[in-house]
């Protein structure tokens, strides 16, 4: 599996999952969700509902993922994943939750059938969490699932501006 990293907006990519930095809700929210709702259209919430109504009576657990239609998007699916709000004093443990996000949304799309996959940079925005630590768990955690993929051949990095790509950049070479 190839890891690539790109400047851009996510819901431009070619590929066939997106995943979506949702909140335990899958209700819609802003940020990336936002921006994957108002493009991708109706059909992605009418799911989420139903997802709602249905196994995730509660919410989906940070950490978790789960698929939907990706509705008018380029892609065939949006895999949802919640990430977990930055707290320094729960570090370690949430670092935890935050590599989950990444695993798990590989899991799903790989079980999918998905061979091309686009991650933002999971809980970097609203929920506040350094750019440079969440890169090293990003890329550390996919690079790390890769081998054990039966039908991912690319993971893309999708990096909405050139700060938060120049870093994504700097902490690939050092894991290089
Ligand atoms: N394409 C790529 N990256 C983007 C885009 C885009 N179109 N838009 C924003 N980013 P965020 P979170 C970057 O806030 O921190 C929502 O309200 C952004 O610059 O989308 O996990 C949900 O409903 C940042 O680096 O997700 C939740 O309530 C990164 O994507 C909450 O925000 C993630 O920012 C989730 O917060």
């Amino acid at each position: 599996m190839e890891i690539t990293l790109v400047q851009g907006d996510i819901t431009q990519q070619q590929v066939d999952a997106i995943v979506n930095a949702a909140n335990s809700s899958l209700l819609g929210g802003g940020g990336v969700d936002g921006a994957i709702h108002r493009k991708g259209g109706p059909e992605i919430l009418a799911e989420c509902r139903a997802l709602r109504a249905g196994h995730y009576g509660g919410g989906l657990p940070a950490g978790q993922a789960v698929a939907t239609t990706a509705g008018r998007l380029q892609a065939r699916w949006v895999v949802h994943t919640v990430g977990p709000v930055y707290d320094r004093a729960r570090g370690q443990e949430l670092a935890g939750v935050l590599a989950s996000c990444y695993r798990e949304s590989l899991r799903v799309a790989d079980g999918l059938g998905a061979r091309t996959i686009a991650f933002p940079a999971v809980s970097t925005g609203v929920y506040r969490w350094p750019m440079e630590g969440a890169a090293r768990i990003a890329l550390g955690t996919v690079r790390e699932a890769g081998g054990a993929l039966r039908s991912i051949q690319e993971a893309r990095f999708v990096l909405f501006d050139g700060e938060a790509f120049g870093v994504f950049q700097r902490v690939w070479h050092e894991l290089l």
